[in-house]
This record gives C-alpha cells, sequence and structure tokens, in this order.
C-alpha cells in the first residue's frame, strides 16, 4: 500500500523536530526545571513539571490550547472544514490539526477520512467479546474489553516481535496501530450503546457520513446532534498529557506495549468517578435534585442547600473542582454557548445555569477545594439529556471516544521522539519524616 501524504508529512516532522528533543536531553539534561515537596509527593505529583507534550497545553487561568490555539482559535482556524449544513467542522481535520500541527486544506482532511473509511470494519471477534459480557456490565468496562481484544492484531506487536524494529522507526506502527482503533472507536462505542440500550438493534455506519456523523447515525440519533457528537469529541480530546487517561496510557506504551494496550488501560482510568465519570455523577445529581422538587426549578437558596447537604453528606459536587484550572473550563463556556443557542428552554440546562450560579459561592465558603469553578464534566450530560442520550453510564464511553484523538496523538509522537520507560522513584514514609525534620533533603 502506498504511503499516505499525512504519513509522510508526519515523518519529516519527527524527523525535524527529534534533533531538538534529542540536543536538549544531552546537553541540558542537567538543568533544573522542578522541585518536588512533601506534599506533591503525597499529594499525586500535582503540579510537578515531568511530563512534556507539545499537542495541548493547559494555563490554570486560560484553559486548554490545542497546538497553541485556543478553543474558539481552533474552531475558526477549522471553518472551512465545517460540514455542509452544520456548524461544527469534521473531527478528522481536527485530528490532522492535532496529529501535526497544522491547519489542514480540504485534500488532506480528506486523506483522514478516507484512511479512517479503510480500517473501520471491526473483526467480528470484537462482537463475540461484547455478547459474552453480562449486559448489565457497565458500558467503559465493555469499551475498554473491546479496546484490549483487537490487541491481537496490532502492527506494532507483530513488528516488534519480528525483531527488526529500530527505535526510531517505532513511531510508524504505533500510527498504524493508532489510525486503526481511531477508525473503529465510533462504530464500536455505537455497536455498545445499541446492543445494551435499544433492544440490540444495531444500525451499521454510512460510508457517506463523517466520523462524528457517523457515530450520531449509529446510535441513531439525526441533526443537530450529529454537530453535537463532533463538538463533544473535539472537545474532549485532549488536556495536556498529567490527567489520569492521558497519562495511564502514556505510562502504559512506555514500556512499549501497543496502542491497544495503552488505551485500553487509558480508558480505565477514565471511568474512575474523579475522571471522566463525573459527566454521569452530574447527570445523576440534577436528576435527584429534579426527582425531589417534582421537576420544579429550584429557588437559588434551594439549590445551595442542596449542594450543602452533598458537601454535608461527604461527597464531592460532581463537575467542579480541578487539578490545575483556577477559573471555568472553557470546555464549559463552549457547551454553555452551544445550548443557549440551541436548547435555552430545557429544563436540565436551566439547573446547569443555576449549580454555576450558585456552587463556587458554596465551594468557596466550604473552602477545602482549590478551584470552585466548574470543568467540562458539568456540562456535557445535560446536552447529552436534550438530545435523548439518557443512559448516563454510556457518558464516559462518548468522552473515551474523543480523549482518543490526543492520547493516539501524542502515543504516536512519544515514539517518533523515542521517550524512555516511565519509572519515578519512590521513597518511604520514614525518609520523609527524616527530610521534614532536616528541613528539606540535601540534594547533590
Ligand atoms: N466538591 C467538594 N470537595 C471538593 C471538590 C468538589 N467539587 N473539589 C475538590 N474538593 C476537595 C477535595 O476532595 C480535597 O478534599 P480533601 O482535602 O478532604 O481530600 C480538597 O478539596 C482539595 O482538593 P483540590 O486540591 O482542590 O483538588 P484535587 O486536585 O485534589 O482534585 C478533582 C481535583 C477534579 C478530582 C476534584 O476537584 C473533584 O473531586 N471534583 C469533583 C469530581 C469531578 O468533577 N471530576 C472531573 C474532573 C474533570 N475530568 O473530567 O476529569
Ligand atoms: C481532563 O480532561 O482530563 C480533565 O479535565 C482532568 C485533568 O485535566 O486533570
Amino acid at each position: 500500500m502506498a504511503e499516505s501524504q499525512l504519513k509522510q508529512t508526519l515523518k519529516q516532522k519527527i524527523e525535524a523536530f527529534r534533533p531538538r528533543t534529542t540536543k536538549l536531553n544531552k546537553e541540558f539534561g542537567e538543568v533544573v526545571i522542578d522541585k518536588v515537596t512533601i506534599s506533591q509527593a503525597i499529594g499525586g505529583a500535582r503540579d510537578v513539571r515531568s511530563l512534556v507534550t507539545d499537542i495541548s497545553y493547559l494555563d490554570p487561568q486560560e484553559g486548554i490550547r490545542f497546538r497553541g490555539k485556543t478553543i474558539p482559535e481552533t474552531f475558526a482556524a477549522l471553518k472551512e472544514h465545517v460540514v455542509p449544513g452544520c456548524e461544527m467542522p469534521t473531527v478528522e481535520s481536527f485530528f490532522y490539526f492535532l496529529l501535526t500541527g497544522d491547519v489542514p486544506n480540504k485534500q488532506q482532511a480528506a486523506e483522514v477520512t478516507a484512511d479512517w473509511k479503510s480500517r473501520e470494519q471491526v473483526p467480528a471477534y470484537v462482537y463475540d467479546v461484547l455478547r459474552a459480557m453480562p449486559r448489565d456490565t457497565h458500558p467503559m468496562t465493555m469499551f475498554s474489553a473491546a479496546i484490549l481484544s483487537m490487541q491481537r492484531d496490532s502492527a506494532f506487536a507483530r513488528r516488534y516481535g519480528e525483531g527488526t524494529l529500530k527505535k526510531n522507526d517505532m513511531w510508524d506502527p504505533m500510527y498504524e496501530d493508532s489510525m486503526t482503533l481511531l477508525a473503529r472507536l465510533p462504530t464500536i462505542a455505537a455497536y455498545i450503546y445499541r446492543m445494551k440500550y435499544k433492544g440490540d438493534t444495531i444500525i451499521p455506519a454510512d460510508p457517506k457520513l463523517d466520523w462524528g456523523g457517523n457515530f450520531a447515525h449509529m446510535i441513531g440519533q439525526v441533526k443537530p446532534y450529529d454537530d453535537v457528537a463532533r463538538m463533544y469529541f473535539i472537545l474532549h480530546s485532549d488536556h495536556e498529557s498529567g490527567n489520569v487517561s492521558a497519562h495511564t496510557a502514556h505510562l502504559v506504551a512506555s514500556a512499549l506495549s501497543d496502542a491497544f494496550y495503552a488505551y485500553s488501560a487509558g480508558i480505565n482510568g477514565l471511568a474512575g468517578p474523579l475522571h471522566g465519570l463525573a459527566n454521569q455523577e452530574v447527570l445523576g445529581w440534577i436528576q435527584g435534585v429534579m426527582k425531589k422538587l417534582n421537576n420544579a426549578v429550584p429557588s437559588k437558596e434551594q439549590m445551595k442547600q442542596f449542594l450543602w447537604d452533598t458537601l454535608n453528606g461527604g461527597q464531592v459536587i460532581p463537575g467542579y473542582g480541578h487539578a490545575v484550572l483556577r477559573k471555568t473550563d472553557p470546555r464549559f463556556v463552549a457547551q454553555n454557548e452551544f445550548a443557549k443557542k440551541h436548547l435555552p428552554n430545557d429544563l436540565t440546562f436551566q439547573y446547569v445555569n443555576m449549580i454555576y450560579e450558585v456552587a463556587p459561592g458554596v465551594l468557596t465558603e466550604h473552602g477545602k477545594t482549590k478551584n470552585p469553578w466548574p470543568n467540562v464534566d458539568a456540562h456535557s450530560g445535560c446536552i447529552q439529556w436534550h438530545y435523548g442520550v439518557r443512559e448516563w453510564d454510556f457518558y464516559t464511553v462518548l468522552f473515551g471516544i474523543g480523549r482518543a484523538l490526543g492520547v493516539l496523538a501524542n502515543l504516536v509522537w512519544d515514539r517518533g521522539l523515542g521517550y524512555a520507560i516511565e519509572r519515578p522513584k519512590s521513597v518511604t514514609t520514614e525518609m520523609l519524616e527524616k527530610w521534614a525534620a532536616e528541613g528539606g533533603r540535601k540534594i547533590g
């Protein structure tokens, strides 16, 4: 098969970039860029600068930038890729941008579409795996298992096993696996959705549709949900590399495990309630309040009381707080703007807005969280619910389809730049106590 233009472009970019990483490592490897405190060692390595990625960067005040562009700038840059009759660009054009750093032209974006179409056929054994699982299995477990099952076809594992794969060429089969995985994720997710919640009535792919539009079609949705799907996948794609799903995948892949092993593991991390599962928790929380109020809109005082009840019950307010962000998440803002335009009178949307009005004050008064503002998950379920995707426990699968775009682009570059196996150093509690008594550990 002739090598795609995208792959040739990527090869040139990786080879041109590699000397920068090599030089930094060889000539400036001892330059200090951070220090580590006891609370960082105990507290989840928060803020320790120890990962490198050029695909996205998260500023605590501003939020995410994809390849240097804010969310509005990203959408503006991809304007010529907006699907006719829609508002959102294709996910394919966005992926080209994420992977290469260049805004694609029409032909370059079309090449991604064609490439994914050529790989989208999901092997029958994946469906066998899904069907063998009890139907009440969480869809994230199903999604992870389906991804893992395809490891048997990994190009990376096969080429590595042949014993001739050179380090500088390892990005190539990682790219192949990543493209295969991306091509199949919407079909797999839609299959889980229809099998689990829609009486096992599977809707086949439509070859005329783009990646996001096709997913909408395969779960049985109509316009404008196709734009919701595109927006959702783009917004959830990447959040630099320290978040649990991206970091897990990076860590697993650093052992030269292939993309299937690595992304399945990333999905398992995304399934945690402090990470991606928070979007399901938010909807559950809102529905709980609605039930108590017989679907009435609460007053601000009532809403405050519900928030306090949750906090006093020892639980977190889902969708609020963030490990890095210290302002409202711009992914929340992007969804809020979409909702204002398309579902202004939706009851759940009214709840989301009212929570946004009162929760930051309540959380500030509560005094624990460093960030009382909403994150992406505070909004996403509300839009899904409005369009009839009401099976909350599927929401994190939607996150997982989008997150694959960023994680897999990163894994290709990780291999291209030859990042090492990850292995931070552990210390004992006794050591920490000793250094605490001494006022710090003597370095050097
Ligand atoms: N409600 C109540 N308490 C909170 C919240 C919240 N939303 N956020 C943080 N806290 C507490 C936190 O539990 C911790 O308490 P303790 O000292 O008793 O352990 C304290 O505030 C300090 O935490 P932070 O340093 O502000 O936050 P951290 O970086 O540790 O955690 C989250 C970040 C996102 C895990 C945390 O804010 C949280 O649990 N939020 C709710 C769940 C959520 O929305 N997760 C989705 C995040 C985005 N995503 O998609 O992954
Ligand atoms: C994410 O998108 O991964 C979340 O906002 C969590 C994070 O960045 O830590």
